[in-house]
């Protein structure tokens, strides 16, 4: 079986674009794949935090990998930062890194307009700490969203660069958009991507009455300004969003229902939250009795990072020695 790595970072709860974009197809590959999923957590230091919140982050979203239906017996599930390999690779890949390239990265460039008050080197060199993600495993495959084939592409430029060097030490990750995976799940404000950051999310275990609250408040057809205006279901993100959530018969009525301003916006909303609550009932059930469990979530986590560990100890090893570095002066 060909090796996957993937990551997301603790920065808020997961929410529905998480869910779609990411750890729904996660749980699917689990079968095809040998796969690491990774809470991220030093990727989420790059952002401002609570010393104090961040813990509770990394636990609360390792319990929603579970809930989802990452399974530890066939997955490595661990956090970042329980393998100091990644930051040790970090330093050696950065060394093969263009300054330029990593001062090209489209998401460079939107995070340090967001925290204009704190660019920090760490949002330049969150590139960098992805491709060790993936090369300390030396991992095949990675199933990507929309906004990291940048970050990818730039990984195999690094490992071609590096083997280049050094001799063939990684193999070249190859992107995968795994079927069905919901390239970019819009917010409520119905323009930016959902994001944990951005305060446009349904974080995925919610209470159901936030959940009604919420998408009450969601952005429709900003042309459709009066109930008797016929809509247009093709601009509107809470159609979007039925599409995942509604029977297929039933969102073709929806589009003829809102087209024709037979269905109202709020009519419309409401339907979605109920079907959306059905979904993501049974993930809030077990998420309560996961994270409930908080010994056990640990030794799951533990497991999984004395697992991942030994992984990347060998591949540190290759790299360490390809590069010339003195082999004595530390334990493999
Ligand atoms: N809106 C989205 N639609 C589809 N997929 C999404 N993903 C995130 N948002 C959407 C996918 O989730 C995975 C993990 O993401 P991440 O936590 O590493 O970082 P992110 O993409 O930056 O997610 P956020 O929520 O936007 O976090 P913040 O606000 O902290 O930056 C990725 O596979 C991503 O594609």
């Amino acid at each position: 079986m060909e090796r996957l790595f993937s990551g997301m970072q603790p920065t808020q709860d997961a929410h529905i674009g998480n869910w779609l974009g990411a750890i729904r197809n996660w749980v699917a590959l689990q079968d095809r794949y040998e796969c690491l999923y990774c809470v991220v957590d030093l990727h989420a230091l790059t952002a401002p935090y609570d010393p104090r919140v961040m813990r509770e982050r990394v636990l609360n979203l390792a319990a929603a990998f579970l809930a989802c239906g990452v399974d530890p017996a066939k997955s490595t599930v661990f956090v970042q930062s329980a393998v100091p390999e990644h930051t040790e690779l970090t330093w050696l890949l950065a060394c093969q890194t263009g300054l330029g390239a990593l001062e090209r990265m489209t998401q460079f460039k939107d995070k340090s307009d967001q925290n204009a008050d704190n660019i920090n080197a760490g949002l330049l060199f969150y590139p960098v700490l992805m491709a060790a993600d993936i090369l300390a495993y030396r991992a095949q495959v990675v199933p990507v969203g929309e906004d990291q084939v940048q970050h990818l592409e730039l990984a195999r430029e690094i490992v071609r660069k590096f083997n280049r060097a050094f001799g063939d030490t990684f193999p070249e990750p190859r992107p995968i958009v795994p079927e069905g995976s919901a390239k970019r799940i819009l917010g409520l404000d119905g323009n930016a991507k959902m994001s944990k950051s951005k305060g446009n999310a349904i974080a995925l275990v919610e209470e159901p009455a936030t959940v009604r609250k919420l998408l009450a408040s969601a952005y429709t057809d900003p042309e459709r300004k009066r109930r008797t205006d016929p809509g247009r279901p093709e601009v509107c993100n809470v159609f979007t969003l039925h599409g995942f959530f509604t029977a297929p018969s039933r969102v073709e009525g929806i589009a003829g229902d809102c087209r024709s301003a037979a269905l109202g916006c709020v009519d419309c909303k409401k339907e979605l939250a109920e079907n959306l609550l059905v979904a993501l009932e049974p993930i809030r059930r077990r998420y309560l009795e996961v994270r409930a469990d908080e010994e056990g979530l640990r030794a799951v986590l533990a497991a999984g990072a004395e697992r991942a560990r030994a992984l990347a100890r060998e591949t540190l090893v290759l790299a360490r020695r390809n590069m010339g570095l003195v082999e004595g002066g530390r334990r493999a």
